[in-house]
């Protein structure tokens, strides 16, 4: 007896000696404070390298004090950590945005109304994690492996635990700030690229409108009603039996005609795509598909089938190259028909009849062209930024002049650069209107700024309350899209009767106002990977006040937005200022109430209806002075489409105000690029807020003055 327990602890603990046991075989700088930590046994050919931009090379040793260090085990690491430090990240989480004591899985899953797993995993993943420290300063931690796992943050420890994945590299940035800490994220993942205008409007869905009368219908209710919007989207009952690619005869008999008549009204429109394409042989896209050998296949060797919408399905194996070319040579066609924009979804994969509902874990993926084969454990986690990689590729092949519009719902740390993102299936229910907020936000922290949720609620019905408490803050989300699951009641602005219609169109017009400013967050992000969308504590790291704030948030580092529905927030130091941008909207109790830092100098345009109006033919300049007397702001604007904005084609305007002796002086002290913004611009309206007070006047796009006392 004493032998066999004597024998079997001396077992447990070479186990656990063991598995303390792998060292690191190379540690190195990559980048700015950015350290890579190679364990042995890493063998870039059997664990892919999906999350990075490119390749780094080592170019430096690690610097000796460096601090924040992983200890590998077997399929895991572990970093420990020492003092009092915030942990954010993980991308897409339900629960707080301070995630100290969490765990999450990261195992891309269709999660209805978050219920499966208490919803711990979601549809997509991020193995980041950033850690703030007490004086501001901040690190992240970034595991590259999207193999199926564990990622815990606690205090003292964060640890990433693959279900028996292959060693992996943990890369480490530290810096001054977490926002230097989030663009060294960009720094290796890459950033978004810059949308077409029209896809920060606001945007109009439902599953389904049912045919394209039903579409052109809602079309003409936004304009007859004044409530802006720029995009209706086509859910999946457009299609012929839910075969992708392919328009519903007796619904939708003339696609080009639908797209044309929304362009006409200065609509765009988004169809949806799905990765399942069904099995039936006198299917075009599934009979090409089978003659370029593109499905999954079992480990027989025989096509793996799934149920999804269609029914039996094929899975494109989206780690092949020839599959990728195959696919994005779909949208050739498809595109033809005038579509703007393109939505994927279902591809984390979902399969209804499936184990944990994807495909069979041992499920074989091809690869190639760099990629190896592997199971599923190893490529399910990417399926849904490999799909999107290609439509990203097929749509730009279809329309090279004009910039890809792509939303996903499944996708992987360093997809921000295919495609923007919504938060999947959320519930009408104040709970997920609450969480809306920090999901966005840590969406933003790992590296996708252009995100948003189901304004209103995707399953349920919603009522009037709920919805204007949700559009009274979804209209400042980076993405702002209303959606509706079938069976629910309709859900468009003006369905929840008068008073709430009068909610949604001031809401909406308070976007639409912001556009200039959100335009150049949009491009910001663009180059810096900063997020558009951002926690409170950004204004202030080094106030631990802030760190937990989750019902407030700012718009980039200017405006702060309060929801309607937040109690108590835990609101920045220094100087704010009420901003009112549409008459009533300070007196509407669903608006959120917005905040201009001061020091800032806010770009508002026009109110008008659709994106593609001149916004900045009525340009105001809002300027809320700090404590010295002092602003200063920019602004960012383009053709709105097109790329010859990388070719000098846009316009960087950079304004200071200074107020001396009662007058506030509003200079433009440098404009860079050759974009002709003076011929968009008709008038200019300098509005400063002080102590309470507006003070306003007519200044010229080079600046002016305005008296600022009484
Ligand atoms: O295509 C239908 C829906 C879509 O509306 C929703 O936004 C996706 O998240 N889709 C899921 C399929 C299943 C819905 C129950």
């Amino acid at each position: 007896m004493l032998k066999v327990s004597t024998c079997l602890l001396f077992m447990l603990l070479c186990c656990a000696a063991q598995a303390q046991n792998i060292k690191v075989r190379q540690s190195g700088l990559v980048g700015n404070s950015i350290v890579v930590f190679i364990p042995e046994g890493f063998d870039a050919s059997k664990t892919p390298s999906l999350m990075l931009q490119r390749e780094p090379a080592i170019k430096g040793k690690l610097p000796a004090n460096w601090k924040i260090v992983p200890a590998f085990s077997k399929g895991a690491a572990t970093v420990p950590l020492d003092g009092d430090i915030s942990l954010y990240g993980g991308g897409e989480v339900t629960g707080p945005l301070l995630r100290n004591g969490q765990t999450i899985k990261l195992w891309n899953t269709d999660n209805g109304a978050y219920g499966t797993d208490s919803g711990k995993r979601l549809y997509q993943t991020h193995p980041w994690v950033i850690g703030v420290r007490k004086n501001g300063t901040a690190f992240g931690i970034l595991f590259e492996s999207q193999w199926k796992s564990t990622l815990t943050t606690n205090s003292d420890k964060v640890s990433f635990n693959t279900e028996g994945g292959t060693p992996f590299r943990v890369f480490v940035i530290d810096r001054s700030s977490p926002q230097e800490v989030v663009k060294g994220l960009a720094e290796l993942t890459g950033t978004m690229e810059m949308p077409p205008r029209w896809a920060l409007g606001y945007q109009q869905c439902r599953f389904s409108y049912l045919s394209d009368q039903r579409v052109r219908e809602i079309a003409d209710t936004f304009r007859l009603r004044q409530i802006p919007c720029d995009v209706i989207w086509m859910d999946i009952d457009y299609m012929d039996g839910f075969r992708v690619f392919t328009f519903n005869k007796a619904a939708f008999p003339n696609p080009k005609q639908l797209n044309a008549d929304l362009h006409a009204k200065n609509f765009r429109s988004v169809f949806m795509i799905d990765p399942g394409v069904k099995a039936d042989p006198s299917y075009e896209v599934y009979k090409s598909g089978s003659a370029q050998d593109v499905w999954v296949k079992d480990t027989a060797g025989n096509e793996y089938h799934g149920k999804v919408w269609p029914g039996d399905c094929a899975f494109p194996d989206f780690t092949i190259p020839r599959t990728r070319q195959w696919w994005a040579g779909l949208y050739r066609n498809f595109m033809a028909n005038d579509i703007d924009g393109i939505w994927n979804d279902m591809n984390e994969p979902a399969v209804m009849d499936g184990n944990l509902g994807t495909m069979p874990f041992n499920t074989p993926h091809r690869g190639g062209g760099g990629l190896p084969a592997g199971p599923h454990l190893l490529y399910h986690n990417a399926y849904g930024r490999l799909m999107v990689q290609a439509t990203r590729e097929g749509v730009m092949a279809a329309n090279p002049d004009k910039r890809p519009f792509i939303l996903t719902r499944a996708n992987l740390l360093g997809g921000q650069r295919f495609a923007a993102t919504w938060t999947g299936d959320n519930l009408a229910a104040t709970p997920f209107m609450k969480v809306s907020v920090p999901m966005s936000i840590t969406l933003g922290l790992s590296g996708q700024p252009f995100s948003g949720p189901d304004i209103g609620g995707f399953l349920e019905n919603t009522s009037g309350e709920l919805w204007a408490d949700w559009i009274g803050f979804g209209n400042l989300l980076p993405f702002a899209r209303g959606h509706a699951c079938a069976g629910t009641n309709n859900k468009e602005p003006w369905q929840f009767g008068p008073e709430i219609e009068k909610t949604s169109r001031i809401a909406l017009e308070r976007r639409y106002r912001l556009l200039p400013y959100l335009y150049t967050l949009f491009y910001r992000a663009h180059q810096t990977g900063l997020p558009i969308m951002e926690p409170v504590f950004f204004n202030d790291p080094a106030d631990s006040r802030l760190r937990a704030e989750e019902q407030a948030f700012l718009l980039g580092d200017d405006l702060l937005v309060i929801p309607s529905f937040a109690q108590n927030p835990a609101l920045p130091k220094g100087v704010w200022e009420q901003l009112q941008l549409i008459d009533g909207d300070s007196q509407d109790p669903h608006q959120a109430r917005l905040l201009l830092k001061g020091g800032s100098i806010l770009p508002v345009g026009k109110k008008i209806q659709y994106t593609n109006d001149n916004s900045l033919e009525e340009l105001t300049l809002f300027i809320c002075l700090d404590s010295t007397g002092k602003a200063s702001g920019d602004l960012y604007w383009d053709a709105g489409e097109g790329w010859a904005f990388k070719k000098g084609g846009y316009s960087d305007l950079h304004f200071q105000a200074k107020e001396e002796k009662g007058v506030t002086k509003i200079s433009l002290m440098s404009r860079k690029g050759q974009y002709e913004i003076d011929k968009d611009v008709h008038s200019v309206k300098a509005v400063v807020l002080k102590n309470g007070q507006r003070y306003e006047g007519v200044i010229q796009l080079k600046g002016g003055e305005i008296k600022t006392a009484n």
